[in-house]
């Protein structure tokens, strides 16, 4: 069985939330660089009160890490998985090769190329191993989808994404009152 992955003890470094032992979404990084850049969606799915885990698993440095965690995660009870991965970004696409859960790819940006290497990795899938790519660091929409996937098949989770988009189109309305006063 997967456990918490071992992060770094750099103290520059942000310790990673707790990881939930019934999670229905896991969030994965290649490395724990990209914390700082999976944090919006731990924060949206802590929000919405998702139980959720997170783990370093990269595909290229523990690759049979990646193979066990995607072969057990249904079966755990996850029913989505975010990856977020920068560079040779491979892990959410090697990651939706080796699950049948539905992936949503983060492109992680790096200190060289802006990301846009990260996202090209991530976005240009072949026809029928499909991961549904967000914008460059954008974990916040991630963990929106991620709920959003959820609220097909569990109510509350639907009807607080409805809240979320209500009070949003509010937060944005009064903006726009304050302009014209
Ligand atoms: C990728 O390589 C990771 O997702 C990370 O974004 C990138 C660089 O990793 P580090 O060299 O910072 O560990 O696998």
């Amino acid at each position: 069985q997967i456990l918490n992955s071992a992060f770094s003890d750099d103290p520059l470094i942000p310790k990673p939330p707790k990881s939930h032992p019934l999670p229905l979404v896991s969030v994965l990084m290649g490395s724990d660089s990209d914390l700082p850049s999976v944090r919006d969606a731990a924060r949206i799915l802590d929000q919405f009160k998702v139980p959720f885990e997170i783990h370093i698993v990269s595909a290229h440095r523990t690759p049979t890490l990646m193979v066990q965690f995607c072969k057990e995660a249904a079966s755990r009870g996850v029913r989505v998985i975010i990856a977020a991965a920068g560079g040779a970004a491979h892990l959410p696409g090697m990651v939706a090769s080796e699950s049948s859960l539905p992936i949503v790819g983060i492109p992680v940006k790096g200190p060289t190329l802006d990301g846009v290497d990260s996202l090209h990795s991530i976005v240009q899938m072949p026809r029928g191993v499909p991961v549904a790519t967000v914008g460059i660091n954008n974990s916040t929409n991630a963990g929106l989808l991620a709920v959003r996937i959820l609220g097909t098949t569990i109510p509350k989770y639907a009807v607080a994404i409805e809240e979320y988009r209500v009070n949003m189109e509010r937060v944005v309305l009064e903006k726009g009152k304050k302009l014209d006063e």
